[in-house]
């Protein structure tokens, strides 16, 4: 299908794209696709100052009715699924089946906040004086604003803000410079929904679109309480500054290094489809992509050998092909970055297959590789970097106990997962001295997790949690409530203070 067709199924027509200046290239072949208009800072200042307007009006809107308004976006994204999932595959290279599971996760967070939208319980806790009352109370933020990066261009919106409206807050979204087109589509389907209900506000959810200049405007702006932001450490580390400073609210989903722990007991053949699947899948370009295997030294060699098998028959190349299963690099510079990390590696000792690149011919200007399988003598440096590329590095084990400690022996904390058909094994990586990271799964892969749980990591992860159990407590204010129903003014704590 023409990249002008998948546009136009959108709503993106040439005349809502002319006259714009930041230029949209497909990572299938290097075209540029659309050159889309881009905000400036006194437009972002407008953006902000809608945000707290629509704020004052959607708070008062009963939850359960903002719940409503969830429920009829997710249901508008159920009717465009395969459209927006088309423009994710053309924008982002990850291959049409992933960009429907993405489109799906988008789905499912909208039915799980419009659930919570009549759950935003509170505790109630006994007083301890006579004719009191204390409860919790949540309240809405304010803006919360949406930094996303190009992987996930439309999902990370949606986990925070189907969240982040359900719980009265307005949202202001910046979406990666690589995907903004994926971000004006979903910014169609919300209006569309906004326009047919009554009580949304003007400026409920905007995007903002530009440079990391137009991103800093939101970041450092006292008028956004909320900040969630998706993308490297060294973003994070600076946006988590600056809102820091002035004591806003962060939600960070950064780098992951994530590991599995292969020991003798498990089945190889379901722990192989769940390397592949983890380390290849959106060309390793997840934060939850698998990026070493700590295998036990009895399993090696098999395991290892039918890796390399099921590498060499991997389907790479055009991701809207139902037959690939291997997509472009996003760009370039990516592909820079993940040969440089494969000279580096072998400096370091590493033994390289794969990695090189292919379809140079066929797409001058896309960057499709073969995904590397790097055997490593030991955990270096290289190994702990986060290389946002089809790399998955291999170390031997021969203790379990060390298995782990070198899981845990990284800077990052996402996700992480052991294969094992031992409960001593599995009951051990699930406890205190087990995985330090936000996700610990067992006889599954560390990347594909469903929203009902809370999402984010640990360590250079950033600490934040998005989507499912109690996350959207980040999106609100608790309010500890004392009330005096009596004739009488009782101290706490017994305290005498006669006037
Ligand atoms: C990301 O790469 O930023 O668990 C998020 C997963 C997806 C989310 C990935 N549900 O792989």
């Amino acid at each position: 299908m023409a990249y002008e067709e998948l546009l136009e199924n959108n709503g993106l027509t040439s005349a809502v794209l002319s006259g714009g200046t930041l230029a949209v290239h497909s990572p299938i072949d290097g075209a540029e696709v659309a050159r889309v208009k881009t905000h400036t800072p006194e437009q972002a200042r407008e953006i902000i100052a809608a945000g707290v307007a629509a704020f004052a009006a959607w708070r008062t809107v009963p939850a359960p009715r903002r719940g409503e308004f969830v429920r009829l976006l997710g249901n508008e994204l159920r009717v465009q699924k395969e459209a927006l999932a088309s423009l994710v595959s053309m924008e982002c290279g990850k291959i049409l089946q992933e960009g429907l599971g993405e489109v799906q996760e988008m789905i499912d967070i909208c039915d799980f906040a419009v659930g919570l939208s009549r759950q935003l319980y509170g505790l109630t806790m006994p007083s301890e004086r006579p004719g009191h009352t204390m409860r919790e109370l949540w309240q809405p933020m304010g803006v919360c604003g949406v930094i996303s990066a190009f992987n996930f261009p439309v999902a990370v919106w949606s986990w925070n803000a189907a969240l982040a409206m359900v719980c009265g807050n307005s949202v202001i979204w910046k979406p990666s410079e690589k995907t903004p087109l994926t971000a004006l589509a979903v910014q169609n389907i919300f209006e569309k929904v906004a326009t047919g209900f009554a009580e949304a506000p003007v400026g409920l959810s905007q995007i903002l679109i530009g440079d990391s200049q137009i991103g800093a405007a939101m970041v450092a702006s006292e008028d956004v309480p909320i900040i969630s932001a998706t993308g490297s450490t060294g973003m994070g580390r600076s946006v988590g500054r600056v809102v820091a400073a002035r004591f806003g609210r962060c939600i960070l989903e950064l780098g992951g290094n994530n590991a599995m722990i292969v020991t003798p007991s498990a089945d190889l053949q379901m722990a192989l489809r769940a390397i592949v699947f983890s380390a290849v899948g959106t060309a390793g370009q997840r934060c939850t992509s698998l990026r070493r295997i700590i295998v036990h030294d009895s399993v090696y060699d098999e395991l290892l050998t039918g890796l390399r098998k099921a590498y060499e028959g991997l389907a790479i190349g055009n991701p809207l092909d139902p037959a690939v299963l291997v997509g472009p690099l996003i760009d370039a510079d990516s592909f820079e970055r993940m040969q440089q990390a494969l000279v580096t590696a072998v400096e370091q000792g590493g033994i390289v297959s794969g990695g090189q690149r292919v379809l140079a011919e066929q797409y001058p200007d896309g960057y499709y590789v073969q995904p590397a399988l790097i055997e490593m003598p030991g955990q270096s440096d290289i190994v702990k970097t986060e290389t946002f590329a089809p790399i998955v590095y291999a170390m031997k084990y021969s203790s379990f106990e060390d298995a782990v400690a070198l899981q845990n022996d990284v800077p990052q904390g996402l996700s992480s997962c052991v294969f094992s058909g031992s409960i001593k094994e599995t009951e051990h990586f699930l406890s205190p001295r087990g995985s330090d990271c936000g996700i610990a799964n067992v006889n599954i892969g560390p990347s594909g997790a469903e929203i009902g749980g809370a999402f984010g990591g640990e360590k250079e992860t950033g600490g934040g949690r998005e989507s499912g159990s109690d996350a959207w407590k980040a999106y609100m204010r608790r309010q500890t409530v004392t009330v005096n129903y009596s004739d009488e003014l009782p101290l706490a704590q017994g305290i005498n203070f006669e006037v």
